[in-house]
């Protein structure tokens, strides 16, 4: 049976996760859409030659009977209103990140789902998806490298618009780490301290970047994360993991190496859409299956919460200067695996 979608926020990734669901996926299509800019919804669909119905509020997406399950793509600050809304509906969704701006928030979604009594939200941390970052769980848990000391990590983007702000770098750009490294470590954090080297010229007034996050987890990890979302080379995502027996390193994305002018040189990308392209399908993939199956396995919602409850501490800590504790009380055996 065909799954049908609902979408909401036509933007750069709902284009996107419309185009792979309806063009690339198997077993889903998208039959709803809306966005607060409609005109912008309408010419997306033309653009990709798809036909849907088109609402102005993504509420009566969730309440169409023709919508199955809705995907949440609209700018962070909706996401826990339409995913509430969705589970109410008792209709499956996947919610891009951050599941909400803050651990409160996100509590109200583990709280409701819990209440409905089966998991219906899967967040869009497509990273644990990545076949590098498969690759370099696999190393780490077959103990390749021994217990894992400490993790050098970067998450740089070229530019960022001027309403992108300092704790933004946390919510949302780092929460993609605040994801990954938990699900690479099996760790919790335990406390966070956030540093500023000198501000970049290309930065503005209302962003600090770059910022260095530090990191403590449970088990005596550390972790320094850079975010530099102003490097203007390229869209670049480091993960180097040292451990007892030696270092593992996320793979780079294949490219051709060139001999050219005197010069050695490999492609850096420059866009998120093309560096984590298969695993965004992949994470799709895996929610339209999951529903099919009956159980959605993929990122949860206590995920989200986790990862929002070591953001909160780190937006402290870029206030503060202090290290400051992350604490996270124990999962509810509902979200076992
Ligand atoms: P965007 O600004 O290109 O698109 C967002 C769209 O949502 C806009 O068209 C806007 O009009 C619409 N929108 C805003 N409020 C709405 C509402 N109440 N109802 C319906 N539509 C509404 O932003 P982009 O880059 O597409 O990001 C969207 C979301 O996806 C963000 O939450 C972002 O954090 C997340 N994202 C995730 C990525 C990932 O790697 N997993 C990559 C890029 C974005
Ligand atoms: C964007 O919203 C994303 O989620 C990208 O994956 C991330 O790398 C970028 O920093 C965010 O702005």
């Amino acid at each position: 049976m065909t799954l049908r979608l609902g979408v909401i926020g036509t933007g750069a990734i709902g284009q996107e996760h419309i185009r792979r669901c309806s063009k690339v996926l198997q077993g889903a299509k998208v039959v709803a859409v809306s966005d607060i800019n409609v005109d912008g919804a309408k010419a997306a669909l033309q653009r990709l030659g798809l036909e849907a119905e088109v609402y102005a509020d993504g509420h009566d997406v969730i309440k169409s009977s023709d919508v199955d399950a809705v995907l949440v793509t609209s700018w962070d600050p909706t996401h826990e209103e339409f995913t509430l809304a969705a589970i109410a509906a008792g209709k499956p969704v996947f919610c891009e990140k951050p599941l909400a701006m803050t651990a409160e928030g996100c509590r109200r979604v583990v709280d409701a789902e819990i209440a409905h009594g089966k998991r219906l939200v899967q967040v869009g941390f497509m990273r644990p998806f990545d076949a590098g970052y498969r690759a370099l769980k696999k190393v780490i848990t077959d103990g390749e490298i021994g217990d894992p000391l400490m993790l050098h990590c970067a998450h740089r983007n070229p530019t960022v618009p001027e309403n992108y702000t300092t704790p933004m770098a946390i919510t949302n750009t780092l929460i993609h780490e605040l994801d990954v490294l938990r699900w690479l470590t099996e760790d919790d954090y335990k406390s966070v301290q956030v540093v500023y080297p000198r501000t970049t010229s290309k930065s503005h007034a209302r962003l600090k970047d770059p910022q260095i996050v530090l990191f403590e987890t449970q088990k005596g990890i550390r972790i320094d994360v850079e975010i530099f979302v102003n490097c203007t080379y390229g869209y670049d995502i480091q993960t180097e993991v040292v451990g007892e027996l030696g270092i593992a390193k996320l793979p780079e994305p294949a490219s051709v190496r060139l001999r050219k002018d005197a010069k050695l040189s490999d492609t850096i990308l420059v866009d998120w859409k093309d560096r984590f392209i298969d695993a965004y399908d992949v994470e799709l993939q895996a929610f339209i299956n999951d529903i099919a199956a009956g159980k959605l396995t993929g990122p949860s919602a206590w995920d989200g919460y986790a990862a929002s409850v070591a953001a909160d501490a780190c937006i402290k800590a870029q206030e503060s200067g202090a290290i400051e504790p992350v604490e996270l009380p124990p999962r509810p055996t509902f979200y076992d695996k």
